[in-house]
């Protein structure tokens, strides 16, 4: 049983460190950003709603990414936990997100944020080149991030269930601070 979030600025690692939790944990990973480009690549009218904010580095609203989650977080497979990989990025998706999992029973665990050097960020998303992996977004990306999904962290510190780990060097060596910051009934 794995409830958490990943926090972290784009290009954290939290994609990365997610896929192992997942082999490791055996439940699902939900990133929002995987679902909207995946709406966007089949050309749903959500993701044609969503597409001018992504190539931004903007935040897509909120009623969009809300819904995705409810509907997703609604799925049998997240019976026995979930990994949160880019959700929630604001407070408004922090509090919908609270008030789902009150409903459906099933409160978070633990919030772990993975903090990365902004020079580093740039470097690995630069080399990865997705189609919003440009300098202009990344940057954009990153103030988008400082200015919304920044104040989650004292969100989750002030309810204790923050942990945060270095997410600099190499992936596994992240993955085993994270691991050492889930909760125990997590392990
Ligand atoms: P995301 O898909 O969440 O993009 P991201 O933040 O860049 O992903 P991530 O942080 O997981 O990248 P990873 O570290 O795995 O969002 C894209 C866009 O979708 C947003 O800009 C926004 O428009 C929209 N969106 C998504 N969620 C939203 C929400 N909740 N609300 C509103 N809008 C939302 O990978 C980065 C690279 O680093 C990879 O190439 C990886 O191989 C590499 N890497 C990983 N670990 C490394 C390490 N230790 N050393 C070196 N390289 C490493």
């Amino acid at each position: 049983m794995l409830k958490i979030v990943l926090l972290g600025p784009p290009g954290s690692g939290k994609g990365t460190q997610s896929e192992k939790l997942v082999a490791e944990y055996g439940v699902p990973q939900i990133s929002t950003g995987d679902l909207l480009r995946n709406a966007v690549a089949n050309g749903t009218e959500l993701g044609n709603k969503a597409k001018a904010a992504m190539d931004a580095g903007e935040l897509v609203s909120d009623d969009i990414v809300v819904g995705m989650i409810r509907e997703r977080l609604e799925e049998p497979d997240t019976e026995n936990g979930f990994i949160l990989d880019g959700f929630p990025r604001s407070l408004s998706q922090a509090e919908a997100l609270d008030e789902l999992l009150e409903r459906l029973g099933r409160p978070l665990q633990a919030v772990v944020h993975v903090k990365v050097d902004q020079e580093e960020i740039v470097q690995r998303l630069l080399e990865r080149g997705r189609a919003d992996d440009n300098e202009d977004t990344i940057r954009n990306r990153l103030k988008v991030f400082e200015d919304s999904t920044a104040p989650l962290v004292a969100y989750y510190e002030e309810r204790g269930l923050l942990s945060a780990v270095s997410g600099m060097g190499e992936v596994d060596e992240i993955y085993a601070r994270i691991k050492n910051a889930l909760p125990a009934e997590a392990k």
